[in-house]
């Protein structure tokens, strides 16, 4: 199926019956700081479950009448339905009308292999294809069939790719390190900086490291400098790269060459590159580092969280929840930023693969009908893991003039269970005491004499909270923020698929790239497509520019 959405279903933001409700309701939020605000009742009833995940939102400036407007809001701008279609292969990564990508939405059919009718059933066996790959590679490493030329284990895996084929495969790593087999490591190198090179390299056995190069398009300048620096370390250690380089990459693509990798894995052009790390994007690595069971259970997990993501009733859907609790804070009560604060040191990078994934995908300023925006589309997402948080730009989140709701991630047990009992509590104790307390901090406030010690409160927060942060439980939660993502851009009637706005700066480095290796071969560059203003910035940073 490779339908357009139909007629009907994209519909403008401030057309829809429930924004003229909901904006009325925002007048006079639910008001958090009253003393009966926060009841026993509602501080129990008002939890979502799905997936091993348990959402609170009690501490939202939410009441019945706004969740029954935002129900009706989900209803009217069809989030279900669009969610359906995008999981059947619409082609919903387009602007009518206008050049663009064109293209299928179907990250969700990595996923769809434990349904008995997979909605996207060629995609779907395409990812179990690439899976029946990985696990016989990773079989021949567990065997020792697969070695190095001197006939050691390969000890150590480096992952090159930038942006989408770099941020969720390295959160997802860091957060699943407690899982890791023994004797594994992996490392990511993403930024052109030679530094960034340099020291991901420094210390490596070579000789025991694979290297995976992962990139959709097989062309992006970052990944394919770093991968030629690598080769040439392989190399110069007298060491030969096919026998240690990875491929993940979409076919035909300048990549697709399995002469120079030992092994290439392929990825789609249905699945986008913030979307990808449940595809090999994320799969190889992860499969290296902690197993190929383990990242079943993480594509088990998002399964799970996919499923609950399709039900229409927003009281008994997390992600629809939450997407619309986002909705709530941005379009109504006017909150510029979210912050994603894990209570979990192990989702140190989450809130970074968030800032992509969120801020990538909804921050545009115009319609899939190619009309400016006449609302308000994603927010600033930002975070650092808590307590760290706590003691640093914790004191703005109370008492500063901006108002930024906070989503809390956080779990009942820690990932490796070594824990010190110290004054009468474990550290993990500490930990959840530590976020509790924040939450209700932020709701409630408090009043007092001296106004330097004076907290306002009604600053809303939600908690994610599930058992203990295991491969299942990650693939759920990564699985919950993709689907509060494409939910809020069906109801704000953007394209969340594609990111025009990376292009221009891309383009402009491709000047300055030519004047640089011009004045390397020692003669002027002096094209026509020569900017006057960047000379002049080439000059200003003391970058050497000289003009004709
Ligand atoms: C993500 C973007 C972007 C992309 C990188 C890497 O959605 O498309 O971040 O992932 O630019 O691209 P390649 O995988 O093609 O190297």
């Amino acid at each position: 199926m490779t339908e357009t959405v139909p007629q009907g279903l994209c519909r403008d933001f401030d057309r829809l019956p429930a924004v003229t409700l909901l904006r009325r309701l925002a007048e006079k939020p639910f008001d958090l700081t009253a003393p009966s605000a926060l009841t026993v009742e509602r501080l129990t009833t008002y939890r979502c479950h799905a997936a091993g995940f348990d959402l609170l939102y009690a501490t939202q400036r939410i009441d019945e009448r706004v969740l029954d407007a935002l129900q009706a809001l989900a209803d009217e701008g069809r989030a279900i339905g669009q969610f359906l279609l995008m999981q059947q292969g619409a082609v919903l990564n387009r602007i009518e009308g206008f050049a663009g990508e064109n293209r299928q939405v179907l990250h969700t059919a990595c996923r769809d292999l434990f349904a008995e009718a997979p909605l996207a059933p060629e995609t779907t066996a395409q990812a179990q294809a690439e899976l029946v790959k990985l696990r016989a590679f990773l079989a021949e490493l567990e065997s020792g069939a697969l070695t190095n030329a001197a006939g050691k284990p390969f000890a150590d895996l480096v992952q090159i790719g930038i942006g989408g084929s770099d941020l969720g495969p390295r959160a997802l790593s860091l957060a699943l390190a407690a899982f890791a087999k023994p004797g594994r490591r992996v490392h990511c190198l993403s930024n052109v900086d030679p530094d960034d090179a340099a020291a991901v390299l420094k210390g490596l056995d070579l000789s025991r490291t694979l290297v995976n190069v992962v990139s959709k398009s097989g062309t992006t300048l970052e990944t394919l400098t770093n991968e030629e620096l690598a080769r040439r370390a392989f190399a110069a250690a007298g060491l030969a790269p096919e026998r240690h380089f990875l491929a993940v990459t979409g076919q035909g693509s300048p990549m697709d060459n399995s002469a120079r990798y030992l092994r290439s894995f392929y990825m789609f052009d249905s699945i986008g590159g913030r979307y990808s790390a449940t595809s090999m994007v994320g799969a190889v690595m992860l499969g290296f580092a902690l197993g190929y069971e383990q990242v079943i259970e993480l594509l088990r997990g998002a399964h799970a969280m996919d499923l609950a993501a399709a039900e229409p009733e927003i009281r008994r859907n997390p992600a629809l929840l939450s997407a619309l609790i986002g909705i709530w804070n941005r379009n109504f009560l006017g909150c510029e930023s979210v912050a994603v604060l894990p209570y979990s040191q192990a989702l140190v990078r989450f809130t970074a693969h968030l800032q992509q994934l969120d801020m990538e995908s909804n921050g545009k300023s115009i319609t899939r009908a190619g009309r400016d925006l006449a609302w308000q589309s994603g927010p600033v997402v930002w975070g650092e893991p808590g307590t760290n948080g706590q003691h640093a730009f914790f004191q703005f989140l109370h008492q500063g003039t901006a108002i930024v709701p906070v989503e809390f991630i956080g779990f009942r047990e820690s990932q490796y269970g070594a824990e010190l009992l110290l004054q009468g509590t474990t550290s993990q104790e500490k930990l959840v005491a530590n976020l509790l307390a924040q939450m209700l901090a932020l709701a409630t406030g408090q009043p007092h004499a001296n106004p330097n010690q004076r907290f306002a409160g009604n600053r809303p927060s939600s908690l994610l909270i599930a058992d203990r942060l295991t491969p299942y439980a990650m693939g759920a939660l990564l699985a919950f923020y993709e689907a509060k993502v494409v939910f809020q851009g069906f109801l704000w009637n953007i394209n969340s698929f594609d990111q025009e706005g990376v292009q221009l700066g891309k383009k402009l480095a491709n000047g300055f790239l030519a004047h640089f290796a011009a004045q390397r071969e020692n003669f002027l560059y002096n094209g026509s497509e020569a900017d006057p203003r960047g000379w002049a910035l080439l000059e200003a940073a003391g970058l050497r520019a000289k003009r004709r």
